[in-house]
């Protein structure tokens, strides 16, 4: 930081401040219509989440939430993924809500069609 502008050291400080995670892709994307039911669901982020502390859920088209299971393992530090029972046709709307590691929360949600 030595000859670091005092300006230009504070910019970099909130930079790194706002680094929210952010969801990057997801399996399946967001709009995907899929032909078999994908067996998990798998978001990616920008950068490391609190898994502890995220949580996705899975509604169907009437708007009850599906059964999902943790996958086993640590898993990827930027990753949140869960296993899916068989999901019949239809609509799905997959809600997300991460403590990002700079410990903002952020959330979101897509939806998905598994095709008849
Ligand atoms: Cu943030």
């Amino acid at each position: 930081m030595r000859g670091l502008p005092w300006a230009a050291a504070v910019l970099l400080a909130v930079t790194v401040a706002s680094a929210h995670s952010l969801l990057v892709e997801s399996s399946p994307a967001a709009g995907a219509v899929v032909r078999t039911s994908p067996g998990r669901l798998t978001l990616r982020f920008s950068n490391r989440i609190e898994q502890a502390l995220s949580r996705v859920r899975v509604l169907d088209g009437r708007n009850q939430p599906v059964t999902l299971e943790a996958v086993p393992g640590p898993g990827e530090p930027d990753r949140l993924a869960v296993r899916l029972p068989p999901l019949p046709a239809g609509r799905y709307r997959v809600e997300w809500q991460v403590l990002s590691a700079d410990g903002h929360l952020v959330s979101g949600a897509f939806r998905f069609q598994v095709a008849p």
